[in-house]
């Protein structure tokens, strides 16, 4: 492929004429990886084609959703036949209905759910529930941590210890964030510090129970199990982001495996398979706080769509099948030994970790437990690695604080030809 006949470039300046960063989300535009984004036209199973024709292996899956693979047959066929039937209706359906018993059935944490279409918007929403039902202000959420892009969300760290966030977007009022506390991630001491200092007043804590935004870090249990005692010794709601997580780790999603019960869940990605859709949900008193039954507003047009739903529902079924999981996290175990044996062989310093079917890798010795710890990773190398992987029909995410994804529809032969990949991309580093 040569610049003058790569299909991507051409489509690239074209989009970046029209479309901010020529993207319509900004960790696509390759802007950390440098380069040029490959446009996707089609893809099946593990893989897709870009512009050229030239085929990859997707680690991405669209961030977390496409646990199946593309293309999944009986997910295709409930799409069409509820196109078919229509495509909005901005009223109540039965899908909804079972699709809110499946989530249920797997999440048993949550005794009512509300539906909406995005992760963003599960996440503001179940902020703004989380203080409507506490009659509270202060929102904790920890550095590293990503729940969508509501302002009061995007904040980081205040200078001193526990103090008030700041924005980290401009067009974020200073006043926006001043009730958002940002807490090192797993530092239980803190966490124990800013409660002694508002506990009256925090609404609720939020945080993502493996952090999928700094690429893979797990929430110790120790420090999972004092937020949980934390928030109910104070009256505070304790909120699991498992937009990422969330049948996506196991059947029991990061909750199951950490043996913990949030108050609120807030879902997405999977839940969806791969079309607009997201929910958040949980106790029932505090879930009937929200518009139409208490005063907490909260609304959507295309909540609960129908092709949406029947998106999901195809997806669960196939997720419920016993040994789903078992079977994908031992496919993502075998990728992620792969990349460590490579790398050691390259003499590459290299951590991983993985459950179910989301793995994530740092270029460091050991695995981090915070983000200033993932901060220390050599980003240069890391972009080495990316485009090593990409031009050998690897691909990752092209940013290094993201996690990666595998399917059910990743074969043996796709794991083994990524390591392969990987032993030459190591080289290079
Ligand atoms: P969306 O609004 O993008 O559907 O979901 C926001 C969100 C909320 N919570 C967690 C834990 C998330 O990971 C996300 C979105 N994840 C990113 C990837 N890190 C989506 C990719 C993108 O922003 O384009």
């Amino acid at each position: 492929m040569t610049p003058s006949t790569d299909r991507n470039l051409p489509l690239f300046e074209r989009a970046r004429a029209l479309i901010p960063g020529g993207v319509n989300s900004p960790v696509r535009a390759f802007r950390a990886v440098g380069g040029t984004p490959r446009f996707v036209q089609r893809a099946h199973g593990a893989h897709f084609w870009d512009a050229n024709g030239q085929r990859f292996i997707d680690y991405i899956g669209s961030w977390g959703p496409m646990i199946l693979g593309h293309g999944h047959p009986a997910v295709l066929q409930a799409v069409q036949q509820a196109a078919q039937d229509g495509l909005s209706f901005g009223a109540p359906t039965e899908r909804e209905i079972e699709l809110a018993e499946a989530i249920i059935a797997l999440v048993p944490s949550i005794e009512m759910i509300r539906l909406v279409s995005s992760g963003t918007e599960a996440g503001m929403s179940a902020i703004r529930l989380a203080r409507g039902a506490t009659g509270r202000k202060v929102i904790v959420k920890f550095e590293g941590c990503y729940h969508g892009h509501a302002d009061a969300l995007l904040v980081k760290a205040g200078s001193g210890l526990a103090t008030h966030g700041h924005p980290t977007s401009a067009g974020v009022p200073e006043e926006v964030v001043r009730h958002t506390l940002v807490l090192e991630y797993n530092n239980v001491a803190q966490l124990e510090e800013a409660f002694a200092e508002h506990g009256r007043d925090i609404a609720g804590l939020i945080i993502e129970p493996i952090a999928g935004n700094m690429n893979f870090v797990r929430a110790s249990a120790a420090f999972a199990a004092r937020a949980r005692a934390l928030c109910t010794e104070h009256g505070a709601l304790l909120i699991f982001d498992e937009v990422m997580t969330g049948l996506r780790v196991g059947r029991g999603s990061a909750q199951g495996l950490l043996g913990i019960t949030p108050d609120l869940t807030v879902l997405g990605k999977v839940i969806g398979g791969g079309m607009p859709l997201a929910a958040f949900g949980g106790r029932r008193d505090v879930m009937e706080q929200l518009a139409p039954l208490g005063p907490v507003y909260q609304a959507g047009t295309l909540s609960g769509n129908p092709v949406a739903t029947a998106c999901g529902l195809a997806t669960l079924a196939e997720v419920a099948r016993p040994g789903f999981y078992e079977s994908l996290s031992a496919r993502t175990r075998a990728l992620t030994d792969g990349l460590a044996d490579a790398a050691k062989d390259a003499g590459v310093p290299f951590a991983a970790d993985s459950e179910g079917g989301m793995f994530g890798f740092f270029l460091l010795p050991g695995l981090p437990q915070n983000y200033g710890q993932v901060l220390r990773t050599d980003g240069a190398k890391f972009n080495t690695l990316f485009h090593g992987l990409l031009d050998r029909g690897v691909y990752i995410a092209p940013a290094l604080y993201e996690a990666g994804f595998v399917s059910a529809a990743h074969t043996p032969a796709d794991i083994e030809e990524t390591v392969a990949a990987a032993r030459e991309a190591f080289r290079l580093l």
